[in-house]
């Protein structure tokens, strides 16, 4: 067999791991200092970059990103029988927030207004969530909180997820004491929705990836039949040069025009692939998404990775068939479709249609742009395949291992660009300095718009290259003003790191 054994095993049933706690770190120096006490522990939670496959968590095909060493510190003293919480933030943008427990179901979260302490609420309210389901009595316990946080807001890289993940963590940790133990499947399964109360709505990559993520390895994540994220490692000398286009895409705007209509349009593809067919979409909720197109359509399950390779070429093939089934349902529509148009191919009356599928979350668009998200979906969805089956055969030709990947990578940037259309200028010029200065591939990574893109180097030299080429063409150029330390920020280069942690006093 050409896997390796650890492929076997799913990371997701490991426990969040719990190391001591360095006393000296600067967390826990600036919680004293704030609170004049110290610190009971730290919650932590990394960053992630997207290596491939963008956009498509939200239809349940699977991705490929890894943990990054920027992340997302909550040091934290525990207040048992008292209901107030305060927290603290490091970065000065974000100023001191203080509330009290209970909070009611909605907790007080205006998704219109963006506030820095909503993101905690979010993790404080799964994490209250999780424990009443597991019948843990919800005892008063407030908390004193200094967080901490390297992830570039608004860049792609999930400081949201980081700062989620951290914060579900560390008020579990709250509740259930020092003895805390919980598996990297809850903490990833209570954490992907979270950010639907924010009105995003996100498929589960960041969360699991911020949780799961390994050193020196890249994770591929199964939403279905099961959410699973198993390691697989990087070929020696591998690097990636993540950087910041400094165009910042502020979701909570942008949502109902971009991220949130993305979601709609491919619900709304899927739904029309259906209807032509006359087949019944089998989805957990909702109308069905674009995967559970190919689960009805192709008459058994997308297979998953206990298949081993076989079930990757299967997945390879079936996604072939399904791009085959956009060009004939969805036809290269060019001006989209209007509401009454995707409405009278499914039957509706465009209220009905209205109700079904443009409510839940607020979207505005002129037209729907149907066939060219459905495309995107299933071909980012085979490059995924394509990457993973790179991956799981030893690499006997490094050379060509790179080229193959950075051409999968590269022809992701395409299809985020034409059929996406989630890219900007700033990410097309950085990827072509990377790609004229010695990478092999580079795409955006994330939602796009904006934000980080990811360029894949091999050896220190090339990484150099590619670093000096976009301090010079780019941020010279487009940002004069950035100091040395801005500069500096602006490109991360790193290795695939650890998910998240407990740190306490040993
Ligand atoms: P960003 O915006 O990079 O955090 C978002 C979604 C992901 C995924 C990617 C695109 C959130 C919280 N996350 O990531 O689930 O859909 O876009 O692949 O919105
Ligand atoms: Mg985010």
């Amino acid at each position: 067999m050409y896997l390796c054994d650890e492929l076997m095993t799913s990371e997701l049933s490991m426990e969040v791991p719990v190391y001591c706690l360095d006393k000296c770190s600067e967390v826990t120096r600036r919680f004293f200092e704030t609170y004049a006490h110290d610190a009971d522990f730290v919650a932590r939670s990394p960053g992630r970059v997207n290596i491939i496959g963008d956009h498509i968590d939200y239809c349940n095909f699977s991705v490929l990103p890894m943990a990054i060493d920027v992340e997302m510190l909550c040091a934290v003293r525990v207040l048992p029988h008292e209901t107030s919480i305060t927290l603290t933030n490091a970065d000065p943008r974000f100023a001191q927030r203080q509330f009290d427990l209970p909070l009611e179901d909605s907790l007080g979260i205006d998704p219109a207004t963006s506030d820095w302490s909503n993101y905690f609420k979010c993790g404080l309210l799964v994490a209250h969530k999780f424990l009443q389901a597991g019948s843990e009595p919800l005892h008063d316990v407030g908390m004193q909180v200094f967080c901490q946080g390297s992830v570039p807001t608004g860049g792609g890289l999930s400081s949201s997820a980081a700062f989620i993940c951290a914060t579900a963590l560390a008020t579990i940790r709250a509740h259930r004491g020092r003895d805390c133990v919980i598996s990297k499947q809850d903490l990833t399964r209570i954490t992907v929705d979270a950010e639907h109360y924010l009105g995003i709505n996100n498929g589960g990559m960041d969360q699991c990836a911020s949780v799961c993520g390994q050193r020196d390895h890249a994770m591929y994540v199964e939403f279905k039949p099961i959410l699973k994220a198993t390691p697989f490692p990087l070929p020696r000398g591998v690097q990636f040069v993540v950087s910041n286009t400094l165009v910042v895409s502020n979701k909570f705007e942008t949502a109902p025009t971009n991220y949130n209509l993305r979601v709609v349009e491919c619900t709304i593809a899927a739904s029309i692939i259906a209807k032509r067919y006359g087949i019944t979409l089998k989805g957990d909720h909702g109308p069905g998404d674009l995967r559970d197109v190919i689960d009805t359509y192709c008459d058994g399950l997308m297979p998953d990775l206990r298949s081993g390779l076989e079930g990757v070429d299967q997945g390879i093939a079936r996604l072939a068939t399904a791009l085959d089934l956009v060009e004939e349902t969805l036809g290269p529509k060019s001006k989209g479709y209007t509401t009454a148009e995707a409405a009278d191919a499914l039957g509706m009356s465009p209220a009905q249609f209205t109700t079904e599928y443009l409510t839940v979350f607020p979207v505005r668009f002129h037209t729907l742009q149907l066939y060219n998200r459905a495309k995107h979906v299933f071909s980012e969805a085979l490059r995924v395949l394509l990457c993973l089956r790179l991956m799981t055969r030893p690499v006997t030709d490094t050379q060509r291992f790179l080229t193959t990947f950075g051409a999968l990578m590269n022809e992701s940037q395409s299809s985020c660009r034409d059929f996406c259309d989630c890219s900007c200028e700033e990410t097309e010029q950085i990827s072509q300095i990377a790609l004229e200065n010695g990478a092999y591939g580079s795409r955006l990574t994330g939602a796009g718009w904006g934000g980080c893109t990811i360029s894949l180097c091999h050896g220190e030299e090339s990484v150099l290259s590619v670093k000096k080429a976009l301090h010079e063409q780019y941020y010279k150029k487009r940002f004069p003003h950035l100091s040395q330390r801005e500069l500096e920020a602006a490109i991360i280069i790193s290795k695939p790191e650890e998910g998240s942690a407990l740190y306490e006093h040993c």
